[in-house]
């Protein structure tokens, strides 16, 4: 059997803090038309893709904050890409950073919509894990502050059944954790969305920057062949605000192989033609979970009797 979705990785280039939301939808839409030509089922845009990755800068101002989040999917500025979506009849996965009213409160997430054919939005997806730091670093040449401006995602790790298969939707960071991966594996998912912005330069770990593009791959592709899921990787690259953010945008089979890669440090769509029944040979075989985990055997290490303690 084969079940194709041909879809479009439209790794993006810097966004400027002073671009407005217009001029940033406007490339996404230059990407979006490229994808219909290339006869793209789905095309998948990075994370925070509206605006500059602003958690680069310490602010204390929630207005100003704000200025940076979604009130509404769609609003007005992001409007004419669920229309041009409907019109060309192309589904999309867009990261954003989502303002939203939720149990008489207010909260903020770093999320990711995923929306269908008809331009309805079929999933949702807030980042869970949240790298970085909470307080002012000033030590640091460039902040990282997710853990200030977002909350936790409270939606766990969705599954969802559209395009003919089986998706879920990670962010970035939520990547290096096998685990994410592992939860949507353990609900079947065929195809796995992600969207990144990563420093080149991490203040803490300096000695990993010339292992950034390295550790990038490894991941994405350890996350596929380990669930035998196809893995689309998103990268918002080149230099933002001052800052180098690496690219290496690759759409993942689920062997682990690469079957396209970006090449460019900019806007960029690079297509590949997805057999979701590719992943069949992984589910049922080496990683057929049902068969093989052992799960009685994955509990904490201090809860078995004789192991040794934690340091
Ligand atoms: N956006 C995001 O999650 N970036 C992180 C940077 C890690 S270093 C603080 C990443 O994992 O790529």
């Amino acid at each position: 059997m084969t079940r194709i979705v041909t879809v479009g990785a439209a790794q993006l280039g810097p966004i400027s803090r002073s671009e407005s939301r217009q001029q940033v939808v406007r490339r996404l839409l230059e990407l979006m038309h490229q994808a219909k030509a290339a006869g793209c089922d789905l095309i998948v845009y990075p994370e925070l893709a509206l605006t500059t990755f602003f958690p680069r800068w310490y602010m204390e101002d929630q207005a100003e904050i704000d200025l940076f989040f979604e009130r509404e999917m769609p609003g007005a500025a992001t409007r004419p890409l669920f229309d041009e979506a409907a019109k060309l009849g192309i589904g999309f996965c867009l990261g954003y950073a989502e303002l939203i009213e939720e149990s008489g409160r207010t909260n903020r997430f770093n999320a990711t919509i995923l929306v269908d054919k008809q331009a309805r939005a079929v999933g949702k997806y807030r980042k869970v894990h949240l790298p970085g730091h909470a307080e002012h670093e000033p030590w640091r040449a460039f902040q990282h502050l997710e853990k200030r401006y977002f909350e936790i995602g409270n939606l766990g790790f969705p599954a969802y059944r559209v395009f003919d298969g089986i998706f879920g939707m990670l962010i970035c960071n939520d990547r290096r954790w096998p685990e994410a991966y592992r939860v949507l594996g353990l609900q079947g998912a065929e195809m796995i969305l992600l969207g990144y912005n990563t420093p080149v330069h991490n203040p803490p770990s300096p000695e990993h920057d010339n292992l950034a593009n390295f550790h990038n791959h490894l991941v994405m592709q350890s996350g596929a062949y380990q669930n035998g899921s196809w893995v689309v990787g998103v990268a918002k690259c080149g230099k933002e605000e001052g800052v180098e953010q690496i690219a290496g945008s690759a759409i993942i089979a689920p062997s682990g192989e690469i079957a396209a890669a970006a090449v460019t440090q900019g806007d960029e769509l690079i297509v590949a033609r997805c057999d979701l029944d590719l992943t069949r040979s992984y589910k049922t075989t080496i990683f057929n979970f049902a068969q093989h985990r052992v799960p009685e055997a994955y509990r904490p290490i201090v809860e078995r009797k004789g192991a040794v303690p934690p340091p």
